[in-house]
């Protein structure tokens, strides 16, 4: 890609005019970031370890309590460190577009209904007897499942169980704040009426590959939740081909009635990497955030090495060179991503390019040394 080349130079006249253009609230074009060659995200690579956020979850219990009356959910939001500055009103967010956090339920706690114009969605990480209502049909959470909740549809979740469930949030907020344009509302009660039989959309597509007759036309949400058995069907149903060089075997979350994107604004994937899998690495203009699902390796960004393991979360950002890495010789990995990808394509941002040196992999120059809560105790 071409630079611009500059004879200009930035005498101490034209910084003096740059300092009265920014004191009259206007600004110089030629000094701005409008034509560096290719993104500069904010964003870093970064891994967040999954025994640090239950520390930190941990302490939430103990200092606060989910219900009516009290806080509505209970959950611990990632801060990309390249992003503090947003700070404490721009909520931060995992990447530039996406924000996402861990959520926990404890039993007997209800999460109270509500809606906003931001699109959500969840992946369970452990734990069962958790459900999501959405707009009046209850989804049963079980570990490895995704679970939606479109823009604008009342939810609340129910831990009627006996142990903790942890899940995944991940929410459009950094667009929707950039935007501006987040609607919220509270339900008035502390619970949904629930109007459709429980699991209702998931079981009307329990084959996977065939629609009810009534859904060809489009629907927003035809299914609530992608259970872990039917995704890990699709991927084992691929893995006697060829893996993709990047991605290993990887499916989308998808609406069967539009083909599209699961959540209108937010990507979702989940991929199988087999054993000894090591990717091609490459970039693209879609940023990610990845949560293990089970199994252990690293991915390298940007030449850095990011070991990975159940229960970590990593994100990759705009046009950063990635590639995955099961380094199990005996085990499958398996990795849940959601992406920014259905709102760069819709706005014709996105680009891909392939990493050509060195055959396709990036030389390690760095290890990430993860960050541990200081009173945590690491569990070898
Ligand atoms: O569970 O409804 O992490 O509305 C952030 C906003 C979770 C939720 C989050 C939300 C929720």
């Amino acid at each position: 890609m071409a630079e611009h080349k500059l004879d200009q130079q930035w005498t101490p006249e034209l910084l003096q005019f740059h300092e009265e253009l920014q004191a009259k609230n206007m600004g110089p074009l030629w000094a701005s970031v409008f034509s560096s060659s290719q993104p500069t995200p904010r964003a870093i690579p970064y891994l967040w370890k999954k025994q640090l956020i239950l520390d930190m979850l941990e302490k939430a219990k103990n200092l606060l309590q989910v219900g009516t009356g009290s806080i509505d959910r209970r959950a611990v939001y990632l801060v990309n460190p390249g992003m503090k500055y947003l700070q404490p009103h721009g909520w931060g967010g995992a990447t530039q577009t996406l924000y996402a956090a861990v959520q926990a339920l404890n039993p007997g706690e209800i999460a109270p209904p509500h809606r906003h114009m931001t699109s959500a969605l969840r992946f369970i990480m452990e734990g069962k007897g958790a459900s999501g209502v959405v707009n009046g049909v209850k989804y049963n959470f079980e570990p490895g499942d995704y679970v939606i909740t479109p823009e604008w549809c009342w939810h609340d979740h129910i831990n009627e169980g006996d142990e903790t469930v942890l899940w995944m949030d991940c929410l459009d907020i950094p667009f929707t704040s950039a935007l501006t344009s987040s609607f919220f509302e509270m339900y008035p009660a502390e619970k949904q009426p629930i109007d459709f039989p429980e699991d209702y959309g998931t079981k009307r597509y329990a084959g996977g590959m065939v629609r009810p007759i009534s859904d060809r036309k489009p629907s927003p949400a035809p299914i609530g939740r992608y259970t872990w058995d039917l995704t890990k069907q699709a991927i084992d149903g691929q893995s006697e081909f060829e893996a993709d060089p990047f991605d290993g075997y990887a499916v989308e979350y998808i609406n069967p009635t539009t083909g599209k994107d699961a959540n209108g604004r937010i990507g979702a994937r989940m991929q199988g990497l087999p054993p000894g899998f090591k990717g091609k690495a490459h970039r693209h203009t879609h940023s990610s955030v990845y949560v293990v699902h089970k199994g252990s390796g690293y991915t390298v960004i940007n030449g850095e090495r990011f070991d990975w393991e159940a229960g970590d979360f990593f994100v990759v950002p705009v046009w950063a060179v990635h590639e995955h890495v099961n380094t199990s010789e005996t085990e499958e990995a398996f990795l849940f991503s959601t992406n920014d990808l259905p709102i760069m394509e819709l706005f014709g941002f996105e680009r891909e390019e392939a990493y050509s040196e060195n055959e396709g992999h990036q030389h390690i120059v760095k290890v990430f040394e993860p960050d541990f809560a200081e009173d945590s105790v690491v569990i070898e």
